[in-house]
């Protein structure tokens, strides 16, 4: 059993690291009022192959275990959370399109995912079913040259920003077993968008609607085999949900870094915070929380990389235990800044704002707690 990482794996953090802080820390919130990520940044990203992190190489990917993966987004979201979820939703889909694209599919699409210079986003959730998402109703009809697709995809991450939407519809009976998994790329007949959401973090991110009336694509734009769109989806959010829980870390990570400069310096009844035990435990407790979380996700990672027969389990569990103990820990940090921590300047509050959402999107706590539990009771 081998706990450290290798050279190499730190030098995928440190490159990652390095280019979240020249490249996204700097502008974080200017993309957030802005709403949106310049492309210019998640090409200089996919220079460094972190846009097709486990395709494999032979197919044009950068080959990297989800355990590297995980390292990659924690380095990144000490930059921006909401930067660094945007690249894994990217690497979810690209990767879907390299496992089960046609080969015209990929042919068409896989160059340009890999070099960003064309941007995906995953659509499962719908107004009337997000944490049920068996209950989807988006219906694939087949036509002569493929499929027209009909149904709305709520809360969608990139929606109308985006270049190419993989979208699970139902093309069969109701339940998982009908569900297929399409790609639709922006432009098609019938596509459009809903209004941007406004939200309380993740700013950068346009999120919106995606909405289709008919929308034709042609046959071999599907993925894979017909009714087996649920499990894909599943498989690619296992990987999602150790990202997610990843850039959680690393920004939980930077706001624990910034609290303990802080106390260092800020003074209050004649000797700086730091001298206060009753700080001194709390950050102790950070840092406890934030090295449980640590090894218990690249775990989850290890049992995903080798097929463990409890690798879904472990990628919930990571994900529910890390995303709440990183917001644990953002809130703390910014409770140590006292009303500082409250003015964007210090950038605290970003954190806090950017991690309430991971305990929310790529499945909620309660359906990570809803994963474990059956999977346990089953064992
Ligand atoms: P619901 O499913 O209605 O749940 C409401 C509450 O009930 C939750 O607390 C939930 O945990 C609880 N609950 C539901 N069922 C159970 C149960 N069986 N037992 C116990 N509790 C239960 N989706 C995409 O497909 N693609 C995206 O790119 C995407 N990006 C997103 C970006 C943002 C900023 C947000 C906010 C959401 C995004 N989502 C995306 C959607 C996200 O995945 C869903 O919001 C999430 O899965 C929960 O679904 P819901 O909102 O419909 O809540
Ligand atoms: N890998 C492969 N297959 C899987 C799987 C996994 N991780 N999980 C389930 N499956 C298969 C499962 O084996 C079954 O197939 P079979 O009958 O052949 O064995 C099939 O899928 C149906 O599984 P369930 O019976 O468990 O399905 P159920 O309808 O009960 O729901 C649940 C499962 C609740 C876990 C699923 O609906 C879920 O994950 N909900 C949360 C939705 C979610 O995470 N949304 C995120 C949207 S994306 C997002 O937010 C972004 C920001 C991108």
């Amino acid at each position: 059993m081998d706990f450290g990482i290798s050279e190499e794996q730190q030098m995928f953090f440190d490159t990652a690291y390095a280019f979240g802080q020249e490249h996204i820390a700097p502008f974080a919130y200017d993309w957030e009022a802005a709403g949106a990520i310049p492309r210019s940044v998640l090409e200089g990203a996919a220079e460094l192959g972190f846009a097709a992190l486990y395709v494999p190489e032979d197919q044009g990917g950068t080959g990297l275990s989800r355990l590297d993966a995980t390292l990659i987004f924690e380095a990144l979201s000490a930059a921006c959370p909401s930067v660094a979820a945007f690249l894994s939703i990217h690497n979810m889909c690209t990767n879907m399109v390299a496992k089960y694209g046609t080969d015209q599919a990929k042919d068409e699409w896989l160059p340009k995912l890999i070099s960003m210079e064309k941007i995906a986003a995953y659509c499962l959730t719908e107004p009337g079913s997000g944490s049920d998402a068996a209950a989807l109703r988006t219906k694939a009809e087949k036509t002569d040259a493929g499929y027209a697709l009909t149904g709305n995809k709520a809360f969608i991450s990139g929606g109308g920003f985006a270049d190419l939407y993989v979208v699970m519809c139902r093309t069969g009976e109701a339940g998982p077993k009908g569900i297929s998994t399409a790609l639709v790329p922006d432009g098609a007949t019938g596509l459009s968008f809903g209004a941007l959401e406004k939200k309380m973090g993740w700013k950068a991110q346009p999120t919106a609607q995606v909405q289709m009336d008919n929308c034709e694509i042609p046959a071999h734009n599907l993925l894979g085999d017909e009714g087996k769109g649920f499990k894909y989806a599943m498989e690619g959010l296992d990987g999602g949900r150790l990202n997610i829980a990843a850039c959680a870390l690393g920004a939980a990570q930077s706001a624990l870094d910034m609290a303990l400069a802080y106390v260092g310096e800020r003074k209050a009844f004649g000797k700086t915070l730091d001298q206060f035990q009753a700080l001194q435990f709390k950050l102790a407790e950070m840092e406890i929380e934030l090295q449980a979380s640590r090894v218990f996700l690249r775990q989850a990672a290890w049992k995903l990389d080798n097929a463990q027969h409890d690798a879904s389990k472990h990628c919930a569990m990571a994900k529910k235990f890390v995303t709440e103990a990183a917001s644990r820990v953002a809130n703390e940090a910014l409770q140590l800044h006292g009303g500082y921590g409250y003015l964007e300047d210090y950038k605290v509050e970003k954190i806090v704002r950017d991690l309430r959402v991971h305990q929310i999107l790529e499945g909620t706590s309660e359906v990570m707690n809803l994963i474990t539990a059956r999977t346990l009771l089953a064992e």
